[in-house]
């Protein structure tokens, strides 16, 4: 049933299927393509289907520069299309109908910065495909878009509709994408929407294989496959807070607390700092060891937040041009950065990385490696909450009731400021586990009562990116 039209092994290339593959979610597939028909009258020819991530270790390190350790979910987002004949127009529609429906000229659009809605998400999409191609003239298309993954949870709903939303436009114009081409072109694009990522939602969801885990590096982008040990599960559990990225400042003030940061390291050593924009950059300059790093960050940056004027001084710059080297137009108003706690947090998550892959990598899996595993991941939580300050009350409550629970290790995972934590628990524990932080985080709260159902679930690594030619 399912012929592959590239061919299949070869992890760069997309895989198209004819017809609906085996295994996947055949009837939720059938009522969608039914619901095309009805909205558009016509059939759809396609469904492109992209999926989340749930990053196990590695956080807010990606822009700087360091590898992460995410796998792909079943969760996804999926767009049903068809060429509609119409000069350049794109009528999108979602199956929620809580988005309501957009159209638009694939010839000219404006990507919204400050309050976005879904369907800019999906024209960044569409201008990373016109960036890449820009004398494709883009066919008009109608979109059915449906998606199962928690939004602004930190399981990366945003970059599945950006990805879905490039590889439709892809397709829908006969341009034939690698997988690692269509993860860097989408990482671009994404941040059309004002948020400065690194990358590794985009390149989990485009590169992620069923059954493996992903060590993703950057510059060039590169993924590692990796088995985690036998015995061991993923559980995430939403703390029902939700934090949407593009509309506030968060995220863009944590990438330029990095910047600056970096740039004072690199100046104090004589280097030129306007060129080095990343932590690894520095790292890679100094050829220093991460823990030698993190020793000269802590040495030359005091613990009180720097002002601007502090930060001119110690660079030699005016503000105008601080702004103009470093901040850039999102991030011009912040007054203080954090540089000492933010520095620290890079350069020790960077390591534990490193440290969780060498444990998933050795030969022999015993009671000890989980341990290290989840004593990681606990490490990592405590990092984002107390030096990254990227957690909330609701997500320390919750990984506290997960490690109580029997979790291993237990962590925010995403951005944080609200979403969802991820647990690491013994296979053979799973059940208890999710019963008592049910018990414990869902029911005894009024609020949250009624919503544990669908708020924990276990996961397992997932497939990344795929077509289906109806
Ligand atoms: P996340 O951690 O989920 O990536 P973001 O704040 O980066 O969170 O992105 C969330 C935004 O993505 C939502 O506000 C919405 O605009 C868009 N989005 C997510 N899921 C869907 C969906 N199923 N349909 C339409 N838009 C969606
Ligand atoms: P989420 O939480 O999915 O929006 C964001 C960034 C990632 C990474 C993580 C923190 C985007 C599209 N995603 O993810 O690149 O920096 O935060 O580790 O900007
Ligand atoms: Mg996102």
């Amino acid at each position: 049933m399912s012929e592959n039209r590239y061919q299949s092994s070869d992890m760069y290339t997309i895989t198209i299927t004819d017809g609906i593959p085996q295994n996947s979610s055949e009837e939720r597939y059938l009522q969608l393509m039914e619901k095309f028909q009805q909205l558009y009258g016509q059939h759809a020819s396609y469904i492109c289907r992209a999926p989340g991530r749930v990053n196990l270790i590695g956080e807010h390190i990606d822009y700087c520069g360091y590898s992460v350790f995410p796998m792909a979910i079943d969760q996804d987002i999926v767009a049903l299309f068809s060429i509609n004949h119409k000069d350049h127009e794109i009528n999108l529609q979602n199956s929620d109908k809580s988005y309501s429906e957009s159209k638009f000229n694939t010839e000219q659009f404006d990507i919204r910065k400050q309050f976005p809605l879904w369907d800019d998400y999906f024209k960044c999409g569409v201008q990373g495909i016109r960036d890449k191609y820009p004398n494709t003239k883009l066919k008009g298309m109608n979109i059915l878009i449906d998606g199962t993954i928690p939004r602004s949870a930190g399981l990366s709903s945003s970059s599945a509709l950006v990805v879905c939303a490039s590889l439709t436009t892809a397709i829908a114009n006969n341009i034939t994408i690698e997988k690692n081409d269509l993860a860097e072109l989408c990482a671009e694009c994404e941040k059309y929407i004002g948020t400065q990522g690194g990358g590794m939602d985009q390149a989990s969801s485009c590169l992620a294989r069923t059954g493996s885990a992903m060590m993703i590096s950057f510059n060039p982008l590169k993924v590692v496959h990796v088995l985690l040990p036998v015995g061991c599960a993923f559980v995430v559990t939403h703390s029902l807070t939700e934090i949407n990225k593009a509309a506030t400042d968060h995220f863009n003030t944590r990438v330029v607390e990095c910047r600056i940061g970096t740039q004072i390291l690199a100046q104090s050593k004589g280097l030129d700092w306007r060129k080095i924009r990343k932590p690894f950059e520095l790292q890679e300059a100094l050829k220093l060891s991460l823990s030698d790093m993190e020793k000269f960050a802590v040495q030359t940056f005091h613990l009180e937040p720097y002002t601007v004027d502090e930060i001119c001084a110690l660079l030699g710059v005016t503000v105008h041009d601080l702004i103009e080297t470093s901040l850039g137009p999102n991030t011009k108003h912040v007054q203080q950065f954090e540089l000492h706690k933010r520095l620290r947090h890079v350069f020790s998550e960077a390591n534990r990385v490193l440290l969780f892959k060498q444990v998933c990598d050795s030969t022999v899996h015993d009671e000890q490696s989980l341990h290290t595993l989840g004593e990681l991941m606990n490490q990592s939580h405590y990092s984002c909450s107390k030096l990254y300050e990227c957690s909330s009350s609701e997500l320390d409550e919750l990984t506290a009731i997960c490690r109580e629970s029997g979790a291993l290790g237990s962590r925010l995972t995403g951005a944080g400021w609200g979403g969802c934590a991820v647990s690491l628990v013994r296979q053979d524990k799973l059940d208890i586990f999710i019963k008592t932080v049910k018990e414990k985080f869902y029911d005894s709260n009024t609020q949250r009562a009624n919503k544990g159902q669908q708020s924990i679930f276990a996961t397992l690594p997932g497939c990344g990116v795929y077509v289906v030619k109806l």
